[in-house]
């Protein structure tokens, strides 16, 4: 005998069979998203799912190889939009008396991860010494307010006047400082580099 249930059931499974078949979407409102497009043709669809279907159940590691393409193409370190970045001179042959401090700020180091200082103290004695900092710059909120903050310092002394550092980038703008004790005078060169990576 045919029920009303009987008859309600036939019906949701005609239903399901139909949308099985004929209610798979071709074509999606989603947004393209590359980490789903598995062999990287531009396009999301049955081909990226074949190769998970085989890979279904394996494991390793996670990591994985990414093509940066968004480098920076200029910076900006005293001289505008240069197209790579130079040796740039923040000292040359600059006369330090004993007690004695100067500073160099706002060099600019967007895009940039590594910072390579050359630096040469001539004409230190024994007992004299030639202290240089790298100083981050840390702006306010509003960006029109900042202090310095201390990222690097070497000391330089007789004997091992000519020194080559390398270090992280401490921030957007950097700056140099360097100063002598009250026996102390030279004349210092210093020159840096950046480099992406
Ligand atoms: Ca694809």
């Amino acid at each position: 005998m045919i029920t009303k249930k009987t008859l309600l059931l036939s019906f949701v499974s005609v239903l399901c069979a139909a949308t099985l078949f004929f209610a798979i979407p071709v074509s999606s409102s989603g947004t393209y998203d590359p980490w789903l497009d598995y062999n990287g043709d531009g396009i999301v669809d049955l081909k990226d799912v074949y190769p998970m279907h085989q890979a279904y159940g394996t494991s390793g590691d996670p990591t994985r190889n990414v093509n940066v393409t968004n480098w920076p193409q200029t910076q900006n370190v005293s001289v505008v939009n240069m197209p790579q970045s130079t040796d740039t001179n923040v000292w040359y042959n600059e006369h330090f008396a004993a007690s004695s401090q100067a500073w160099k700020v706002d060099y600019r180091a967007s895009g940039f991860g590594q910072l390579h200082v050359l630096i040469y103290a001539m004409g230190l004695i024994t007992g004299e010494s030639l202290l240089v900092e790298v100083h981050g710059e840390l702006f306010n909120a509003a960006h029109d307010s900042e202090v310095l903050v201390l990222a690097y310092a070497i000391t330089i002394r007789p004997g091992s006047q000519f020194q080559a550092f390398t270090i992280p980038v401490p921030s957007e703008y950097f700056a140099f400082r360097a100063s002598t004790d009250d026996v102390s005078n030279c004349y210092v060169y210093l020159s840096f580099y950046l480099t992406y990576a």
